[in-house]
């Protein structure tokens, strides 16, 4: 009898051992997770050649090997099949942006046929049980915009908040919940403005109070349509910013300089938009070379949640020669095709500031994923589930996160890197734009299915 219970014992213990372990072992979300796929529209249309980086590729010297996006990967012709890929991948948010290019290719002349097109889009992916998550400004302006001095323009914010009301009305009322106005705002703001590596090309180096009082101004008047639109309708909306937040490290966490070089980097590049619209304040001081301080009317408190574009870490370090300082250099970890380093940790810290400075609010993984194209795609299945794993962590630590969107569906135009880099679940065949599913594809639907994952 003993040996009976004995045995019973060990059974019930070595069971229950192996559900903690299991438990342990499982990487779970909760439910109503959302699962997201994003994309951008210069990146995967095709044709947009009314915008301002149509006209920018066309210039030698600024897209690697000479690129242009050209027919891109003609999603504007193959929205089913894409939709199809999303439907198998079984994400219920797809993530994309609407071309302010095509819709108002020029001043006040807004195309019927192209803002039917989106609703069209619109209105397949809801029939699909996929709910749309629009950007508004994925990096391009239309050309006739930047030949007036883009984000400088006098009159942009006007002219954004038009666009915005054009595209809300022509979509329609009761589709669209989720809305980012400005995709990776900062990166606009530096690359266009401050140093002119992108669209409309300005070396402004931090002179830049008047594109960014302006894409504030946008945002607000964009959020505030929005809100307006929606509430004629009884509709609710949620409306936020993607912005692209990095891990900013010193190369040296024991010199104090480099520290905070680094912390001043993570303040700007990561924070200055954001905060502004939390607060309605304009903030962006570099000592001894610029004090931005102003309250902007309208801006408080506009942002329903926290859009987080994360890929990696970036190690700060200053150097002998101009410009001084480096904010570009990987750490000790692995990078990807990019450069850009491997830093999976990463997405957790970013997570746990994001609760610092904007408590309870909704956090939403906008954008994640490498540039990997290695014919195993190990190192995209491997990148996935590693920062899943951190989310996942935080998530039952508290933090509101609510849902995650992988950047990005199918290798596409990679802005100044061009076809270069390939940050697809799916493979683009440059020639027949065939779009072929990775490893990291079905690895990605399983996650999605389940909900989670086990760790090995
Ligand atoms: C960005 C954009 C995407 C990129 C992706 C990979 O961060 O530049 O949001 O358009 O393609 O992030 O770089």
């Amino acid at each position: 009898m003993r040996k009976i219970s004995y045995l019973i014992w060990s059974v019930f213990l070595f069971l229950l051992a192996d559900r903690c372990f299991a438990q342990a072992r499982r990487v779970s979300f909760p439910h109503g997770f959302r699962w997201c796929i994003a994309t951008a529209a210069h990146q995967i249309e095709g044709s947009n050649d009314k915008s301002d980086w149509w006209q920018w590729e066309q210039q030698p010297g600024h897209i690697d090997k000479g690129d242009k996006s050209g027919i891109a990967n003609d999603h504007w012709n193959r929205i089913e099949e894409d939709t199809k890929l999303l439907e198998y991948l079984g994400v219920d948010t797809y993530r994309f942006s609407v071309e302010w290019a095509k819709i108002e290719p020029r001043e006040n002349h807004y195309d019927l046929e192209v803002i039917q097109h989106y609703r069209d889009e619109v209105d397949l992916l809801l029939a699909k049980g996929i709910e749309p998550m629009i950007t508004l400004v994925h990096y391009t302006l239309p050309q006739w915009i930047s030949e007036k001095g883009g984000w400088e323009w006098d009159g942009v914010v006007e002219a954004f908040e038009r666009f915005t009301e054009m595209v809300f009305r022509g979509i329609g009322p009761n589709k669209v919940r989720f809305w980012v106005t400005f995709n990776e705002p900062m990166g606009i703001l530096m690359g266009g403005y401050s140093v002119g590596l992108t669209p409309p090309g300005f070396k402004r180096n931090l002179n830049l109070e008047k594109p960014l009082t302006n894409m504030l101004a946008g945002h607000a008047a964009a959020y505030h349509v929005l809100q307006s639109l929606a509430r004629e309708s009884g509709q609710d909306v949620q409306i936020g910013i993607a912005e692209h937040l990095r891990i900013y490290q010193a190369w040296n966490p024991l010199d104090p300089l480099a520290s905070a070089l680094a912390r001043k980097t993570a303040e700007i590049g990561n924070w200055t938009f954001l905060m502004a619209a939390e607060t309605g304040i304009v903030k962006l001081s570099v000592p001894f070379k610029v004090n931005i301080h102003k309250e902007l009317p309208g801006l408080k408190g506009t942002q329903d949640f926290i859009g987080i574009n994360y890929y990696r870490r970036s190690v700060v370090q200053y150097m002998a020669k101009p410009p001084f300082i480096d904010i570009e250099g990987p750490g000790s970890n692995p990078v990807a095709d990019n450069g850009w380093e491997i830093y999976p940790e990463g997405i957790a810290q970013v997570i746990e500031e994001t609760s610092r400075r904007f408590p309870a609010k909704h956090q939403f993984i906008t954008e994640n994923g490498i540039a990997d194209k290695t014919a195993d795609d190990d190192r995209r299945t491997q990148y996935l589930k590693d920062h899943l794993m951190h989310v996942s962590r935080m998530i039952e630590q508290g933090h509101p996160v609510v849902g995650y969107c992988f950047w990005t569906l199918a290798d596409n135009f990679e802005w100044l890197d061009g076809y270069k880099t390939c940050f697809g679940l799916c493979e683009t065949d440059r020639t027949t734009l065939t779009r072929r599913p990775r490893r990291s594809a079905e690895t990605f639907r399983s996650i999605v299915a389940a909900n989670g994952f086990s760790l090995p």
